[in-house]
């Protein structure tokens, strides 16, 4: 008794002391420096632009590619490029992960590039789970041999919940992926928990709801809606074809969601978080709210066509981020 009482003592003043010392790592005023891969995304470029405001270091892992076609492929960040430092890596390469890791000693390292596109990767499921899930892998393991203090976020994602187990789903809500894609983020989510608890290192999951803006990408459902709708309203097109227009998201806007990534870094210990709204709507109702801006009835020029269906669908996302609320203090603005 004594013995058990006296080592709980002991373990208790040691998670202290490590607190501690994690918040006063986290008070400094030395210039934070930051990784992120898929820094020319949606996120990536929201997330650059917000750590930039909090006086950080941002560097961006970019494919080798992107530096020969700038102009193309770094349209989200052109006007980021003269305040962050961009690298050529592949996060297929676990070598030229290695080298830039080797070079700079980072203190937070962000890990949003992937295959993202839910409908590609029923296309394509071997590359979508080669890049998912090798590139979160290499990027654990090479952190491990060379940065084990650097802070790992990975970028999970709401498709994991797909056949929803429970109404709204939380960070405990059994996973239950319906394409490649999802069951390549269920695999990125536990390699990173994993890392956390063999390793003892800070890795933490976002469970990231559906997060849109306008630097979303034009194949993904809210953009693909708007846009055409403009050019409807313009004259450039004359319908919009989409596929299952009763499926339900939970659609937040990305610059809130990057704000919560990087809370859940400056946590004292590491953890995961559901990040959403709370509130879910269909498909149809998008194209309802975007056409009746623009005074347009969606029903007169929104055509369903089979081609946009999903081998298998998720059919209703509504998440409950208290957790993040409570733990975090993330609000979502927009
Ligand atoms: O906009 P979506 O393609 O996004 P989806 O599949 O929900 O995935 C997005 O959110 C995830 C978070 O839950 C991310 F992890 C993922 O990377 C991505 O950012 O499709 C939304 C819904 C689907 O149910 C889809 O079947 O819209 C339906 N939909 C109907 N017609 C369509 C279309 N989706 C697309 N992209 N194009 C259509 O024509």
């Amino acid at each position: 008794m004594a013995w058990g009482q006296g080592l709980r003592r002991l373990f208790d003043g040691l998670k202290i002391k490590a607190a501690r010392k994690n918040c006063e790592w986290r008070n400094t005023n030395v210039t934070r420096k930051a990784l992120i891969t898929g820094i020319t995304g949606q996120d990536g470029s929201y997330l650059a632009e917000h750590l930039l405001s909090l006086g950080y270091e941002v560097h961006g892992l970019v494919r080798r590619v992107g530096m020969e076609d700038p102009e193309r492929r770094f349209g989200r960040i052109t006007h980021l490029l003269d305040r962050v430092q961009l690298h050529p890596a592949s996060i297929e390469s676990y070598p030229s992960i290695f080298h830039i890791l080797s070079q700079h000693e980072f203190d937070e390292c962000y890990h949003l590039a992937s295959q993202s596109f839910v409908a590609e990767s029923f296309q394509d499921g071997f590359s979508t789970l080669n890049v998912n899930i090798n590139g979160t892998h290499y990027m654990l393991a090479a952190l491990k041999e060379l940065r084990p203090q650097c802070r790992f976020y990975f970028a999970g994602s709401s498709e994991m919940f797909g056949r929803v187990r429970e109404v709204p789903q939380r960070e405990t809500t059994p996973f239950y992926p319906r394409s490649p894609y999802g069951v390549s983020k269920v695999a990125g989510f536990e390699l990173t928990r994993n890392y956390r608890e063999a390793y003892d290192m800070f890795c933490v999951n976002g469970l990231l709801f559906n997060h849109e803006g306008p630097r979303r990408g034009y194949e993904f459902v809210t953009r693909k809606i708007t846009s055409t709708a403009a050019q409807i309203k313009q004259g450039l097109a004359s319908e919009l074809r989409l596929g299952n227009l009763e499926a339900r998201r939970d659609w937040g806007h990305a610059a809130d969601y990057v704000r919560a990534m990087h809370l859940m870094l400056q946590q004292p210990q590491p953890d995961d978080y559901v990040i959403a709204t709370g509130e879910t709507h269909s498909v149809k109702e998008f194209c309802e709210r975007a056409f009746a801006l623009l005074d347009l009835d969606y029903r007169d020029f929104v055509k369903v066509d089979e081609r946009f269906y999903r081998p298998a669908e998720v059919d209703l996302l509504v998440g409950d981020a208290s957790k993040a609320r409570r733990v975090l203090g993330w609000e979502p603005k927009r």
